[in-house]
């Protein structure tokens, strides 16, 4: 009775452990359309530490849980800069931006309003706007 009471009383504090662990955050993530989301969500989840990710089109947020132990929110933003998603912490390298799809360069003026949105990029302003 006492062993198990001990055990109990264990098991009660790695959960309360690892609930303390685990933070939720929203991250403001640049893209224009589904298969952004795809691309944002499959990859981010692939991760160790991120226990959920959902990305809105409409808003560009990113929610997102993970545990602090495993991964940093830093870690987080330059990953996504790394698969060529400017957040609002980090902006993509030219190269890993070229590497998405036509119909996902979100920093391009027509292509952004090619899906229907009125929005300027996160970073910086539209490539042929001017
Ligand atoms: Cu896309």
């Amino acid at each position: 009775m006492t062993k198990f009471f001990l055990f109990q009383l264990i098991v009660f504090f790695i959960s309360i452990n690892s609930f303390a662990q685990t933070k939720s955050t929203k991250i403001i993530v640049d893209g224009v359309c589904m298969m952004c989301e795809e691309r944002i969500e499959k990859n981010i989840i692939g991760l160790k530490g991120i226990k959920l990710a959902n990305w809105n089109l409409e808003n560009r947020i990113l929610k997102l849980v993970y545990n602090e132990k495993k991964i940093s929110l830093d870690e987080i933003h330059k990953f996504l800069a790394s698969i060529g998603h400017d957040t609002n912490k980090e902006i993509a390298s030219n190269q890993a931006y070229n590497l998405l799809d036509p119909c996902c360069q979100y920093r391009d003026f027509q292509v952004v309003k090619d899906h229907g949105l009125d929005r300027k990029p996160i970073h910086g302003s539209n490539k042929k706007e001017q």
